[in-house]
């Protein structure tokens, strides 16, 4: 038995899960035409789809766990388990208008046209404010319908905003803010749902290690409360005396971003002889 794993056959998703897998330690030998993956090192197959596909196939227990946009799961709207936000893929969902418009507040879309592919995300938020407006479903570039006269307005991805300012649009709500996550069936056997918990444990544990460093350093004895009060650790860092009398090697873990920060203080306390090395895996 094995879990079942939906994933972005080609796309802005691909990439990031292939790579949170391997991160994992599993490998995938993928099948010749690339519909279904297994894996050797882990109980686990991955199944190429569509990304508008996975809520589906998950929520009828095609595949047990999938990986896709909050976006595809709030517009999908199926019967799946949020299980953890991956913190990729990060983007969010906008109304935008032309840019020239006078705009004052969403009331402004009122009796007007308005372009997406996210018809059941927008109906939502236009009930919601009581905006009566035409949706206008169309499956691909949208950022166009105001230019060829097919809607006065759109609501669509955003990241950069770039798209929106080569077609001459201004962003004017944001609606939802979206990021990459993983999906879950709901009726998982408990089998399955040891499975996926070792597979999220991993996960976890990848991220955690992200951005971590051990760190050693030499510093004398007279120094080491002030240096230890600058330093953060897993619990507390480790004091080993050297051989040279009246100095100690302190050993501990730093996140990068902490580390320019701290590098200088670590310094001027007396801190020689700093050593900054990868962790691969770091489990609390
Ligand atoms: O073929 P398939 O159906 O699987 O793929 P797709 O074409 O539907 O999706 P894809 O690969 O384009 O995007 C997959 C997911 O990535 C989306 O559902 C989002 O969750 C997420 N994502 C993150 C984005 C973007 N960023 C993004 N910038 N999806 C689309 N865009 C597009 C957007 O549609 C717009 O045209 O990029 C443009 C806007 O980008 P900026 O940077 O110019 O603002
Ligand atoms: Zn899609």
């Amino acid at each position: 038995m094995s879990l079942r794993l939906a994933i972005q056959k080609s796309g802005r998703l691909s990439e990031k899960s292939l790579e949170l897998i391997a991160e994992c330690d599993i490998k995938i030998d993928q099948g010749k035409r690339k519909l279904i993956g297994v894996s050797n090192d882990y109980p686990l197959e991955i199944l190429y789809l569509r990304d508008d596909d996975i809520p589906q196939y998950v929520a009828d227990g095609v595949a047990d766990i999938g990986i896709v946009g909050e976006n595809e799961v709030m517009e999908k709207d199926k019967n799946v388990k949020i299980v953890k936000r991956l913190g990729f893929s990060k983007c969010r969902l906008s109304l935008a208008i032309p840019k020239d418009e006078d705009y004052q507040g969403v009331e402004w879309f009122n009796g007007k046209r308005i372009a997406t592919s996210y018809p059941h995300i927008l109906k939502n938020f236009l009930n919601e404010k009581g905006i009566k407006a035409d949706i206008e479903e169309i499956s691909g570039s949208v950022e166009i319908a105001p230019s060829i006269g097919l809607a006065e307005g759109i609501f669509d991805i955003v990241s950069s905003g770039s798209t929106l300012v080569s077609n001459r649009l201004k962003e004017v709500e944001i609606v939802m803010q979206s990021e990459a996550m993983i999906i879950s069936s709901k009726n998982l056997s408990a089998e399955k749902q040891a499975l996926l918990d070792g597979l999220l444990f991993r996960i976890q544990t990848v991220q955690e290690s992200k951005g971590n460093k051990y760190i050693l350093l030499n510093a004398p004895n007279d120094k080491l409360p002030e240096i230890i009060k600058l330093l953060p650790g897993m619990k507390s860092p480790t004091i080993l005396p050297l051989h040279l009398e009246g100095w100690s090697s302190i050993h501990t873990v730093i996140n990068e971003k902490e580390f320019w920060g701290i590098i200088d203080k670590l310094k001027t306390h007396g801190a020689e002889g700093i050593l900054v090395i990868p962790i691969e895996k770091m489990i609390k």
